[in-house]
C-alpha cells in the first residue's frame, strides 16, 4: 500500500449545531469550534469533520443545502470559517467538510429555476419524470418514508427525492451539473480545506428505467435501495470526480457507503480507489429492521464481533476503513454495544479501546470521549429529527402504542447523538447561555468535560492516553500498518485481536461478559501498554484473568 499523509491521523466528528454556542442563540457556531480547538488538540485529534454548515433551510439539519458557497448565518460568517481554517492549520489540524451532492435543498436556486421552467435547462439538473398510468414513475419508498416521487404542480411530471421531499436528487447524468459540482468542490479545496466526508454517495447512480420492484411494506412501496444496488457503473462517476477534484489536492476523503458489493473494496479504498477511506457500517447495519426502527434488532455479541472482524480482514492489505462506534445518524455507541451491566466507566473505556485500536482511521464522535449517552425524551415533540418523527409515526401505524413507539425512538433516534455537548455543570451543560435548540441530556451533572478533565481516572483522560498510545513513536506504526489478527474467538464474550508488524506484536483483549474469563497467553515476555483497570503488569505464568469489562493492551517482547 502507498503511504499517505492521513494514515496516522485521528479524526473527530463535530455536529456543529450541538457543539458549542458562543452567542446565546441556542445553536452551536463556528466561533464555538474555534474556542475548542485546543481541547481537541489535547485529546490528540488531527482531522476534524464538521457536519454541514452551508446555507440551508435545515429540514434535515443542513443535509439540505440551498447554497454550496455560503455559510449558514446561524453558524457564523465565511470570515469566521477562514479563521477556523487558519487556526486549525496553526495547530497542525485539518478541517474536513461534509459534501452533500446526491441532493440539494428545494430552496436551492437550481431547483427553483427548474420548477419555474419544468422543460428548461435546470430541470435537467434533477430527475423530472412523467408518471406511468396515472401513477408515479415507480414504487420506491424514500429513506424518510413515503414515495420518492413528488408531483410537480401544473405538469404531468414528478421529481425524485431519495430522502425528504425538500431534498431533490441531483442528476449525475447531466455533464453541466457535474461540472458545477466539481467547480464547487475545488473552490473549497482552494480555500485550504483538507478534504470531505461524502454523504450518501451510493445514491447518485440510478437505473434510468426506474423499474418497479416487489412491494415490501404495508405502504404499497418498496425500498429504493433495490434499484440502487442493481445499478452498476457508479465507479466511473466516482473516478471522474476524484480526477477532477480531490486528486489534484491530495485531499482526504471519507465516504458514507452503504450497499457496496464485497468484492469492490479495492475499487473504493485501494491505492487507486475512489476515496481515501469509507466508514465501516457493518455493526450499525446489524440493527436494521425489515420495516424500520420499530422492528430493529438489538446487537448480539457474536454477530457484532464477527461483523467487525470480517470487515477488518476484508480490507487488510488493500486499504483502511474509518472505524466508528457512533455518528450523528446513530444512537450512542455505548448504549448500543454495551450490555446493561457494562454501562459504566470501565465498559465505556473498554469499547473505546476496541474501536480506536482497530486497523483503520479512528473517528470519534463528539461526546464519545466523555461517555455521553442516549437521551430520554418525554414525548415526540421533544424530538427534532425528521427521520425520528417519520419512524415514530410508522411505528404507531404498525400498531405500537405511544409508549412503545417512544421506546423505539429512545433506542434508535438520531437525536440521541445530537443533544448538546456536555461541557460543564453550568446551565445547559455549558453549551449555551440561551435556549438550546434540542434538549440537554439531564445527566450532564454527572457526565461533562469539566468534571473529567481534572480526574485522572475519567473516561476523557483514558481516551487521551488511548489516542496517545495509538500515535506513539514506538507503537504507532504497528497500530497503523500492522495486520489485524483475530484472537480467542472460542472465548464467549471476549473481543480480542493482535496487531502485528515485523517483529512487533500487540494484543488487545477485552471481556464484554459478566463473569471473569481466563485467557492463556503465549509464553514470550510481555508488558502492559494500557489498562482500563489500573493493571500495571501481568500475573506470573501465562494465565490472564480478565474481569468483567476489563480491557488490556499487551506488548509481546521479542
Ligand atoms: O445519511 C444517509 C443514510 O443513508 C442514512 O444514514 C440515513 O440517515 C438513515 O438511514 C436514516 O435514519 C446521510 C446523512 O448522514 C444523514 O444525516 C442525512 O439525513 C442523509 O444522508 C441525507 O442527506
Ligand atoms: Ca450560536
Amino acid at each position: 500500500m502507498k503511504k499517505q499523509w492521513w494514515h496516522n491521523k485521528i479524526a473527530y466528528q463535530i455536529y456543529p449545531k450541538s457543539f458549542n454556542d458562543t452567542n446565546g442563540d441556542g445553536i452551536g457556531d463556528i466561533r464555538g469550534i474555534i474556542e475548542k480547538l485546543d481541547y481537541l488538540k489535547e485529546l490528540g485529534i488531527d482531522i476534524i469533520w464538521i457536519s454541514p454548515i452551508y446555507k440551508s433551510p435545515f429540514v434535515d439539519q443542513g443535509y439540505d443545502i440551498s447554497d454550496y458557497y455560503s455559510i449558514a448565518k446561524a453558524f457564523g460568517t465565511m470570515e469566521e470559517f477562514e479563521e477556523l481554517l487558519a487556526k486549525a492549520k496553526k495547530r497542525n489540524m485539518y478541517i474536513v467538510m461534509d459534501l452533500v451532492i446526491n441532493h440539494c435543498s428545494n430552496e436551492h436556486e437550481w431547483f427553483q429555476k427548474a420548477l419555474s421552467e419544468p422543460d428548461g435547462e435546470y430541470a435537467g439538473y434533477f430527475y423530472f419524470e412523467k408518471g406511468k398510468n396515472g401513477n408515479p414513475p415507480s414504487n420506491y419508498r424514500s429513506y424518510f418514508g413515503g414515495s420518492v416521487w413528488e408531483p410537480i404542480e401544473g405538469t404531468d411530471k414528478y421529481y425524485l427525492h431519495s430522502f425528504a421531499k425538500e431534498q431533490p436528487d441531483l442528476n449525475w447524468n447531466n455533464p453541466k451539473l457535474k461540472k458545477e459540482l466539481f467547480k464547487m468542490i475545488n473552490w473549497w479545496l482552494d480555500k485550504g480545506l483538507a478534504g470531505f466526508r461524502i454523504d450518501a454517495i451510493m445514491n447518485i447512480k440510478k437505473n434510468l428505467d426506474f423499474p418497479d420492484y416487489q412491494v415490501d411494506g404495508n405502504d404499497g412501496l418498496t425500498s429504493i435501495t433495490k434499484m440502487i444496488e442493481e445499478s452498476s457503473g457508479i465507479g466511473d462517476m466516482l473516478q471522474e470526480m476524484k480526477h477532477e477534484t480531490f486528486e489534484k489536492y491530495d485531499a482526504f476523503t471519507v465516504a458514507e457507503v452503504f450497499n457496496m458489493r464485497e468484492d469492490e473494496v479495492e475499487d473504493f479504498i485501494g491505492d487507486d480507489g475512489h476515496f481515501s477511506t469509507m466508514f465501516d457500517f457493518s455493526a450499525h447495519s446489524l440493527t436494521f429492521g425489515e420495516h424500520g426502527w420499530y422492528d430493529s434488532k438489538p446487537i448480539e455479541f457474536n454477530s457484532w464481533r464477527s461483523a467487525i472482524f470480517e470487515s477488518q480482514t476484508r480490507c487488510q492489505g488493500i486499504g483502511f476503513l474509518a472505524n466508528i462506534i457512533e455518528n450523528h445518524d446513530e444512537p450512542r455507541g455505548i448504549c448500543r454495544y454495551l450490555p446493561e451491566y457494562a454501562l459504566n466507566d470501565a465498559g465505556v473505556k473498554m469499547l473505546g479501546t476496541t474501536s480506536v485500536l482497530l486497523r483503520g482511521i479512528p473517528f470519534i464522535y463528539q461526546g464519545q470521549e466523555i461517555g455521553m449517552r442516549n437521551c430520554h425524551m418525554q414525548n415526540i415533540e421533544e424530538y427534532n429529527d425528521i427521520d425520528t418523527k417519520n419512524q415514530y409515526y410508522s411505528a404507531l401505524k404498525a400498531g405500537l402504542s405511544n409508549e412503545e413507539a417512544l421506546d423505539v425512538c429512545y433506542v434508535n433516534s438520531r437525536d440521541n447523538a445530537r443533544t448538546p455537548m456536555q461541557w460543564s455543570m453550568e446551565k445547559n451543560a455549558g453549551f449555551s447561555e440561551g435556549n438550546p435548540w434540542l434538549k440537554v441530556n439531564p445527566n450532564y451533572l454527572q457526565i461533562n468535560v469539566e468534571a473529567q478533565i481534572n480526574d485522572e481516572n475519567s473516561i476523557l483522560k483514558y481516551y487521551q492516553k488511548l489516542i496517545s498510545l495509538r500515535k506513539s513513536e514506538e507503537y504507532g506504526e504497528v497500530f497503523i500498518y500492522g495486520d489485524f489478527c483475530p484472537a480467542y474467538l472460542d472465548k464467549d464474550k471476549v473481543y480480542a485481536f493482535y496487531r502485528k508488524l515485523n517483529d512487533k506484536k500487540i494484543l488487545v483483549a477485552a471481556n464484554f461478559g459478566q463473569d471473569d474469563v481466563a485467557l492463556e497467553l503465549e509464553k514470550e515476555n510481555k508488558e502492559v501498554l494500557l489498562s482500563n483497570m489500573g493493571r500495571k503488569s501481568l500475573p506470573f505464568g501465562t494465565t490472564l484473568t480478565l474481569k468483567s469489562c476489563e480491557v488490556v493492551v499487551v506488548l509481546y517482547l521479542k
